[in-house]
This record gives C-alpha cells, structure tokens and sequence, in this order.
C-alpha cells in the first residue's frame, strides 16, 4: 500500500537527511517502499500521518514497553523541562535512577548514565581494556552492539583469524582487535582464547540475541563463557541494550542466573529518551575518570530530563508484575501466529523469551548468524508488508526482534493473530 503523506515527507526527508532517516533501519531497505512516518502514539498504538492506527510490536525497538506516552513517565518529563533541561552540572535525580537501577540489577555497584547503547557498550570495551591492559575482544556472528568501529568487524575465514572491516572508515587497525565467534559455539570460543592467549580483554555478547531476530543461548553456553573468562583472566561484558529492564528487573543475569563483569544498558533505561549506561562492581568502575584513568565522557550525559523519564520507567517496572503479564500475551501471541502460520502451510519458526519473539521463515531451529541468515526473506518482506496493510507494524527487518509493549490487550493480540491468518494464506 502506497501511503501518500508518508511517501511525500521522505521525499523532502531524503533532501537534508542521507537516507532520509537518522537511523539506517527506519528506511525500509530490508523490506522495500517507503517508510511509515509516525505522526504520534499512544498505549499500544501509533498514528502514522496518513491517518491510520498500527498495533505497534517494535515499541521504538524496545524503550516503549509499557506503551506509548506512558503518563508517569511523560508528566515527569513535563515537570522537569519547567525547571530547566540542562546544566552540565551534577543534579540529585542521577544519584536516585542510579541507585535504583543498580537495586535492580545484580552483581553492580556503581553505574556511569551515557546518551546511547552505542556509548554504554564502546565505553564498556575501553573499561574493560583499561582493567586488563589487554587489547583484543570477542564478539559474535550477528550480535550488534552499536555503531562503534570495534564492533562494525566480519570475521574473516576460520576462526582465529583477525576480523576484517565491515564498514569503509573502519580501520585494519582497529579491526584486528575484534575476534569473531559464532553465536552458541563455545568450541570457537575455547580456540579463540587459545590462540590469543593472554590478548584477550574481554567477551562481549548479547546474552539473549535481538539483532538477527531473537534468538536465545544454548544450555550452559552463558555459564561456559564465565568459565572461559574466568580460567583466562578476560571481563565478560552483557549487553543487556534490548534486554535490561526488559526480560526481567535484573535482566538476563536474573533471568538466567549467570554474572557477567560488566553489564551495559539502553532503550527502556531511559523511558523513550535518550540514555544508555553501563555498570559494573567497584573494582572495575574504579578504573573509569575522574576517580580512575579511563577516559569517557559526554555534555548531556545524566541530562535531568532523561533522567527524569528513566527513573519514571524504572520506578514503574520496580513496582509492577509487567514482566509476567508481559511474557503471557507474548507466548498468548506465539501460539496464535503458530497456528496461523501452521495453517497457511509456509516453512516458519519462532523463537520467544519474555516479551521478544521473531518469526523466521527457515527450516529448522535458528540458533545463530548462519541459520538465521537462510531465511526466506521475500516471504519476509510479503509478510510485513501484508500486516502492514492489516495495520500491523512490526520491525521492517527479518534480523530483528519484535517487542511487545503492555499496553497491548488481547483484543489487539487476537486482531493481529487474525490479520497473521490472513496474510499467511498470500505467503
Ligand atoms: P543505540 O546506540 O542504538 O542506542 O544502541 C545500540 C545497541 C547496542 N546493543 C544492542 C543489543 C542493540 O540492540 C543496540 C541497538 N538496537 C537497534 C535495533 N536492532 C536500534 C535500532 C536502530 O539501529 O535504529
């Protein structure tokens, strides 16, 4: 479906913006058209400027999880803009989220608030290099943890040669600090640590996958990345971006019961606005300025208003059972589409934790990068573009997870369900 408006804003968009968006996976490459331009949201609904309702299942690619203009969180914003949005002076509220968020979270101490997840997980790495005074990281297939150089890496062929750029501007330099491994292959892993004995800084690793679909750890293969490090003196970095605050208060370390050194945190930390953060226990958060040597910092870092909406969403989720409603209307949502999709006779499956799902149109089970990557993605891009027309938005991408948000009742869940029957017999 061609939507006028929308159409006629990215064409002045593309003029002053490359792309036409500020974030590359907004501009619907993956699934082709025109992006939606969302003219505003509310609960579990966004209004697009062509004047149609989506039942939203990206939730701003996470933040939004107890729906759009949450009122605790946007009457604290509110507040706060009255008294000022900026001093680049330390406030009290930053000492308050902080020492919620780390109630909330185990195994950390101390917190430093940043702008992004980008931020949180690039500041994490030069943490944890400055802690070792070793240089390289491990990283895998498909994990994605911001736009920073050390992350944008391929591996190249085998598994203990050095990773190769996968962006221009991304140095050779910077590159061969950065090992590839395949997501739920600790053998990789294992040959890794071997064949860079005493190089290696730190893992780093989405403990539940979001960025090539979801897709979840294998029994004992978090545990076996903290023996790893631990027999190899390297810091296990969680980035818990996507699932911090999301799968459970204290994330995937609750969830799953594995500690990682260093934890990194974005999306629903800052209630919509823009925050990261990353946390860690004293002796590792010692070593980050002033107090320490490590070097990282930012003008709007700790920003009163976004303080102001991360401590409104934290204190909400502190104080509520959302997870578990959260996870019942997701598995609620899995069944339907299964059935759905069962029914339509198309090759699909779905993996599901808490309140992410992704539906991948490959055989069998999608356990990382490789597998996830032999889905169908023209049937992918049917299936959106069908739910789209059904007034169903979920993420443009077959690499990324959908979110549900709370404000979602079973009334949408079912609508979808049936729009899910409906486009499945087009597949
Ligand atoms: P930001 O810099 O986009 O706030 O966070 C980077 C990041 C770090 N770690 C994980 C696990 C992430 O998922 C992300 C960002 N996620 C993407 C969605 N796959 C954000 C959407 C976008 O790039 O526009």
């Amino acid at each position: 479906m061609i939507y006028k408006r929308s159409s006629e804003l990215f064409v002045a968009a593309q003029k002053v913006i490359p792309g036409g968006v500020n974030s590359p996976v907004r501009a619907f490459k993956s699934v082709g058209g025109d992006p939606v331009f969302v003219k505003e949201a509310k609960g579990a609904y966004l209004y697009d400027e062509d004047g149609r309702r989506l039942i939203d299942y990206i939730a701003s690619w996470g933040p939004m999880i107890l729906g759009h203009a949450h009122k605790p969180v946007v009457d604290a914003v509110i507040e706060k803009a009255q008294k000022g949005t900026s001093f680049g002076m330390p406030t009290e509220i930053e000492t308050k989220i902080a020492e919620l968020a780390i109630s909330m979270v185990p195994g950390i101490d101390k917190i430093r608030f940043v702008n992004s997840g980008t931020e949180a997980c690039m500041s994490a790495v030069r943490l944890a290099r400055g802690f070792s005074g070793r240089e390289k990281i491990i990283k895998f297939a498909g994990c994605y943890h911001g736009h920073s150089d050390s992350f944008l890496i391929q591996a190249g062929s085998g598994a203990v040669t050095f990773g190769s750029p996968n962006s221009p501007g991304v140095t050779a330099g910077t590159a061969k600090d950065t090992l590839l491994a395949d997501y739920n292959n600790l053998d990789n892993v294992k040959e890794l640590f071997e064949a860079n004995s005493g190089e290696i800084a730190a893992i780093i690793i989405e403990p539940v996958a979001g960025n090539m679909g979801c897709i979840l750890p294998a029994e004992g293969f978090l545990q076996g990345l903290r023996e790893l490090c631990d027999a190899h003196g390297a810091l296990l970095i969680f980035d818990e971006v996507m699932t911090g605050f999301r799968l459970a208060k204290g994330g995937v370390q609750e969830l799953m019961d594995v500690r990682a050194d260093i934890v990194t945190f974005g999306k629903v930390i800052g209630g919509g606005l823009p925050v990261g953060a990353f946390a860690a226990r004293t002796e590792i958060m010692s070593h980050l300025a002033p107090e320490g040597p490590v070097y990282q910092a930012g003008t709007l870092s700790g920003n009163p208003l976004a303080m102001a909406a991360g401590l409104a969403m934290l204190t909400e989720l502190n104080n509520s059972d959302v997870f578990e409603s959260l996870a019942k209307k997701t598995e609620y949502l899995h069944k339907g589409i299964d059935k759905a999709l069962t029914d339509s006779g198309v090759t699909f499956t779905i993996n599901r934790i808490g309140s992410m799902i992704s539906v991948h149109f490959a055989e069998g089970a999608v356990t990382d990068f490789k597998s996830a990557a032999v889905g169908d993605n023209d049937t992918f891009k049917k299936f959106f573009h069908g739910l789209l027309e059904e007034g169903i938005y979920i993420a443009p991408s077959a690499y990324e997870s959908w979110f549900l948000n709370d404000a979602v009742s079973y009334e949408d869940l079912d609508e979808t369900i049936a729009a899910v029957a409906k486009v499945g017999k087009t597949l």
